[in-house]
């Protein structure tokens, strides 16, 4: 059985709703805070607090609600193309045990997906078998999919509830012993807050007076120095932090407006939103692969590559490079390559590279989970390893469509020759 939350539009074509994105990141954010929620701040931090961490978002021209580049005001969710009311169902026979498969079909929506009653069995990710874990809610990327084994009990109907990351909306069906029946859908949550470890500040405490320029935003150009003073403001607590990493001396260019200053690896992090939810979240780390790898050769190389882009412009890139301005990455046929990726931008982005299988790094040894997309959350630094095994040429590229449209995209080739292939 395929579930798939795709997405439609309102009639308007891809072309026009990129042209709109552009008009400003917060042009469909309807979830802007209000002059409400700052007197709630001012309440709850004090008013040096509150009114710091305003000027540093507004720094950054950006807003802790940007979550998604389009939102459910937009989009309607579907489930195998029907929208919530219509409730598309799938029935069940009493003791049987529902192997559901989530595939995340939609442009540019994540979806975090739960059973209210009942706990989900992870089998399967990216069609590649896993060892099971036992979860009660699973965050899907766009192009991931998951297979989770259900076991329904009783008369009664289960809701199958897919709320957009940002919570502006969400997909739902149903399981139920026979057609017509259903189970109460589940309030949306509260829209989650980026911090500032989405900003690449591993321990920095979201509010409370930042140095103008902690978080590495390009500010009228003085990204040189924000570097090192970064530096100098590294307290003992980041310092000792082995799984961050200061950001080399690149600031990648113009069109970057933001470097992540301390990218650290985050895969036991269910996400933004999912934390303290009290619920069991699938993580990176639960990932391990049913069988060993059939390549355990250590990496020849490494190719290590920056999530980068300009919210103002609506520029997603590699490097701070545009695909149309970049060379193609290129691996020699049967070499093995580690490939790291540092995520200097405050949205999650979730990466595939064609052809072949990316093995991520998530400590399961010979057994690292085999994927075909890989989400990297804001501020992460992470590592996957290819065998190149596909000849030929692929794309490698972000699978939200309107970053890979602006630029967030690469081709890969895998030839016998690296020097004379195209
Ligand atoms: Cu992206």
């Amino acid at each position: 059985m395929a579930w798939d939350p795709a997405a439609r539009q309102h009639g308007r074509g891809t072309g026009d709703q990129l042209r709109w994105d552009r008009a400003g990141c917060g042009y469909y954010n309807f979830n802007k805070r209000t002059v409400f929620d700052f007197f709630r701040d001012v309440a709850d931090n004090g008013w040096e607090a509150a009114i710091s961490d305003r000027l540093e978002w507004s720094r950054m021209r950006m807003d802790p609600t940007d979550i998604a580049d389009v939102t459910g005001y937009t989009y309607t969710f579907l489930v195998n193309g029907k929208p919530p009311k219509a409730n598309w169902t799938a029935l069940f026979k009493k003791g049987e045990r529902v192997r559901l498969r989530f595939i995340n079909g939609s442009a540019m929506t994540y979806f975090d997906v739960r059973i209210p009653g009942l706990k989900m069995t992870v089998v399967q990710a990216d069609g590649q078998d896993v060892q099971p874990v036992a979860v009660d809610e699973l965050r899907v990327a766009v192009a991931e999919t998951y297979d989770v084994i259900v076991e329904p009990e009783g008369d009664r109907a289960y809701t199958l509830f897919a709320e957009a990351m940002d919570r502006s909306g969400y997909a739902r069906g149903t399981l139920a012993p026979r057609a017509g029946l259903s189970a109460p859908v589940p309030e949306r949550r509260p829209r989650p807050l980026l911090t500032m470890a989405d900003m690449g500040m591993a321990h920095a405490p979201m509010s409370g007076p930042q140095p103008a320029g902690m978080a590495g935003m390009d500010h009228d150009g003085q990204t040189e120095a924000m570097h090192g003073m970064a530096h100098g403001a590294m307290d003992a607590d980041n310092a000792n932090d082995m799984t961050a990493m200061m950001h080399g001396p690149d600031d990648h260019g113009p069109s970057t407006d933001m470097i992540a200053m301390m990218p650290k690896n985050r895969l036991n992090e269910p996400g933004i939103g999912l934390e303290n939810s009290g619920r069991r979240v699938l993580v990176y780390t639960d990932l391990r692969s049913a069988e060993p790898g059939y390549d355990l050769r250590e990496p020849d190389r490494e190719i290590e590559l920056h999530l980068t882009g300009n919210m103002q412009r609506f520029i997603w890139s590699f490097d701070g490079k545009k695909s149309s301005e970049a060379k193609s990455i290129r691996l020699r046929y049967g070499e093995r390559v580690r490939f790291t990726f540092v995520n200097d931008t405050m949205m999650n982005h979730p990466l595939h590279l064609h052809g072949v299988f990316s093995e991520l790094d998530n400590g399961a040894g010979a057994y690292k989970p085999r994927k075909h997309v890989i989400n990297v959350k804001p501020a992460e630094r992470l590592s996957f390893e290819v065998t190149a095994d596909a000849l030929g040429e692929w794309a490698f590229h972000c699978h939200l469509l309107y970053h890979m449209e602006a630029g967030m995209f690469r081709k890969f080739v895998v030839a016998k020759d690296i020097a004379a292939s195209s």
